[in-house]
This record gives structure tokens, C-alpha cells and sequence, in this order.
């Protein structure tokens, strides 16, 4: 990444804020890959159905009205922070949330249902509906004023949006987005560009409203050719990302797969990538295997540590490679941020 990367001058206004307030602004100087003292560490979904306290909330609202309400997002957002004590929070929401106003009737059970599949955005609401998630940007408000570590914006990148439209919701197989681009390249771009302007103007009102980095989630981007991603994906996702870097906000790509270039400022990689070899390319994140939290806190601590050591330097975020599963004992997830916080920089 240049010097002259726009990301970075945002990055360094709020370090200077961070430093006079005292408070804790690891992740922010390892993106712009200033010293930092240890690596940060946050987790993915890292709010959610593993934490007791997630979910004596959930006892008392459906997923959709805690998404709403922004004291409860708040809350929760704030929860991991409190229980794990991470190096940052990313903002209690959900990838499908910004496309609530154009389709009506989605649930969730647990993953987002449809009332119907979407291949084309005839008929839906153009994308300035958007603004209509506005207790979105309240939740951002809150938690600004509440937290002492940086705070995450995120949304899902347009072709996994896609994926779950074409879909109607959550599956076991994902193919449907694939037939479209196969079966009607023209209505797949059109379905594509509808969700990247949304997205774009998802993103910048969470940044005006005070988040300090956003994380673009591309679950399913793995699951494409190279082609079909340089196609139908790559372009968009390059101008949602330099439109944020140039407002001046570090974006973190996450993929499961194969590290794509799409002009981030960071790459959060799953455990099938060479974390030291993705660092030589710029700055990254991950790449814990989930599946490790099941082991022994011991167990987990020695594997966490294993991963650290030869990166801990700047320029490296420690996170898990997806996200946190909903049976991970909670002694595990704290063990794997605890081993983190220990690992002296090189
Ligand atoms: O029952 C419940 O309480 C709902 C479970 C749940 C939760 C806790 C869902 C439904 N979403 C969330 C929160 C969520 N989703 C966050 C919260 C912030 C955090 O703490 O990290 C984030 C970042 C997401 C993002 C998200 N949602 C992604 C991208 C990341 C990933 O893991 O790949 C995806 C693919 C979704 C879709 C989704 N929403 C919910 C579920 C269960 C799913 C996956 C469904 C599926 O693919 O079948």
C-alpha cells in the first residue's frame, strides 16, 4: 500500500484523536501498518449465539427487532467487547439488513429467508431506499460515545447479497446466482450494479455516522472462477473500496479462498491461505481455523501463539479465518484472545 493511500490519512487523524483520549487504537495502527506494541485481535460474528448474555437478549426479541432497536444493538455489539475484551467492535447487525426496505417480508430462521428468489431489480425500490435503515447509523452513535477500541462497520460484498437473492434466503447449495450469470450475464450485471449502489450508500452512511473501518464480508466469492470473478464481481467491489479509501477509511476485505486483489487496505483470509505469504502482500487478518475453539483452552493458547509469533509485527490482525460458531465454549474464544494479547511484538 502507497504512502499516499487515502486510508491512511483518516487512519492517522484518529490515531492522533485516540492517543490524547487514552484509548485503545491497536487496530487502526496495525492497518496503517504503524508500531504497534502487540497485534489486535478481534473475532469474527464475534457477537452472537455462543454468549449467554447473546442469548438471554434473544430470549426477549426476534433477530429482526434487536437489529432495529439501537440500544439492543448497541448492547450486544458492546458484549464480546466486555466478555472477550478484544481490540474492537464491529457494529451488531447482519449483511441482509440494508435490503430490508426493498424486500419486504424477509425473516430470519436463523439465516435470512425470502418470500420469494430476486434475480432482477425491476420492480424493487431504487437504491437510495437505503436510507431508510437509519437505526443503523443510531446504533453507530451510541457506541461511539460508549467504546474505548475502534468501532467496525461492515456489509456484505454485492455478489454474496446476490448469492442469497438469487437464492430466496439462506441453502445448502449456493448455485443459484451461478445460473443467472450463466443463463442471463445481462440481468446478473443489472441485479449486481443495483446492489453495489446500495452498498456504497450503505457504507458511507455508516461511516458518517462514525464508524473508523469498514469490513466488507464476501462469503461466497471463494465459490467462483477466477473469470466469473474478474467479471461479475471484481470491478464493483474495486469501486465501492476506493470510494470509501478515498473519504479516508481503511476497508478489510474478507473472502473464504483464494486471496483476490480488490484494492483493500487489508485481506482477511480463512486457514486454507499462507497467512506469511498473504502478509507479503499488505496488510492482513485471520486466519484461525474456528474449528480449533472446540480443542482444549491449553490446546487453543499453543495453536493461537503458533500463529502469532511469526507475524507479530505491524500490519497483522489476528482473527479467526470465518466466523465464530454458535457452540464455541466462551473459555475457548478468551483463551485464543488472551494467547493473542500475550504474544510480544517482534
Ligand atoms: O438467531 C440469531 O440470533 C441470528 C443469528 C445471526 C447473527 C448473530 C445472523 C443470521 N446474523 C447475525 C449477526 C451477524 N451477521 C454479524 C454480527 C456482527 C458480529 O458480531 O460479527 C455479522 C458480521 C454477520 C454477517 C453475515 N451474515 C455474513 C457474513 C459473514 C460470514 O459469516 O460469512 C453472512 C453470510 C450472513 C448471513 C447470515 N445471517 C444469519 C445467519 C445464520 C447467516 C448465515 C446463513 C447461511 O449462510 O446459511
Amino acid at each position: 500500500m502507497s504512502q499516499k493511500d487515502p486510508g491512511r490519512a483518516i487512519c492517522n487523524l484518529f490515531v492522533a484523536r485516540y492517543r490524547l483520549r487514552g484509548v485503545n487504537d491497536l487496530l487502526l495502527r496495525a492497518l496503517n501498518e504503524q508500531p504497534v506494541e502487540r497485534v489486535p485481535v478481534w473475532i469474527m460474528r464475534q457477537a452472537g449465539r455462543y454468549l449467554p448474555e447473546y442469548r438471554a437478549v434473544r430470549e426477549k426479541v426476534d433477530f429482526l427487532t434487536l437489529c432495529r432497536t439501537p440500544e439492543l444493538a448497541a448492547e450486544v455489539t458492546l458484549q464480546p467487547v466486555r466478555i472477550l475484551d478484544v481490540d474492537a467492535a464491529i457494529l451488531f447487525s447482519d449483511i441482509m439488513v440494508p435490503l430490508l426496505p426493498a424486500v419486504p417480508g424477509m425473516t430470519y430462521a436463523p439465516g435470512p429467508q425470502l418470500p420469494r428468489a430476486i434475480t432482477s431489480p425491476d420492480g424493487l425500490k431504487p437504491p437510495e431506499a437505503v436510507k431508510e435503515v437509519g437505526f443503523v447509523c443510531d446504533a453507530i452513535r451510541i457506541l461511539r460515545r460508549e467504546l474505548d477500541v475502534p468501532l467496525i462497520g461492515f456489509g456484505g460484498a454485492p455478489g454474496t447479497l446476490a448469492t442469497y437473492l438469487a437464492e430466496g434466503g439462506s441453502a445448502k447449495h449456493f448455485a443459484g446466482l451461478r445460473l443467472l450469470m450463466n443463463r442471463d450475464p445481462g440481468q446478473a450485471h443489472a441485479l449486481l450494479e443495483w446492489l453495489e449502489q446500495i452498498t456504497l450508500l450503505y457504507l458511507k452512511m455508516q461511516v458518517e455516522a462514525g464508524a473508523q473501518v469498514i469490513q466488507i464480508f464476501d462469503s461466497w466469492g471463494g465459490e467462483l472462477s477466477r473469470s466469473d470473478f474478474d467479471e461479475f464481481m471484481a470491478p464493483g467491489l474495486q469501486r465501492i473500496i476506493a470510494a470509501l479509501k478515498t473519504d479516508g477509511v481503511p476497508v478489510i476485505f474478507f473472502a473464504r479462498g483464494p486471496l483476490r486483489d480488490v484494492g483493500a487496505t487489508a485481506y482477511s483470509v480463512d486457514w486454507t491461505v499462507d497467512l506469511a505469504a498473504a502478509r507479503a502482500r499488505g496488510p492482513v487478518q485471520g486466519n484461525f481455523d474456528p474449528a480449533i475453539l472446540f480443542a482444549d483452552p491449553a490446546t487453543v493458547a499453543d495453536k493461537a501463539r503458533a500463529m502469532v509469533a511469526p507475524l507479530a509485527r505491524t500490519g497483522y490482525v489476528a482473527n479467526l479465518g470465518h466466523g465464530i460458531l454458535p457452540e464455541t465454549p466462551v473459555e475457548c474464544a478468551q483463551a485464543f484472545v488472551r494467547a493473542v494479547q500475550e504474544t510480544p511484538c517482534l
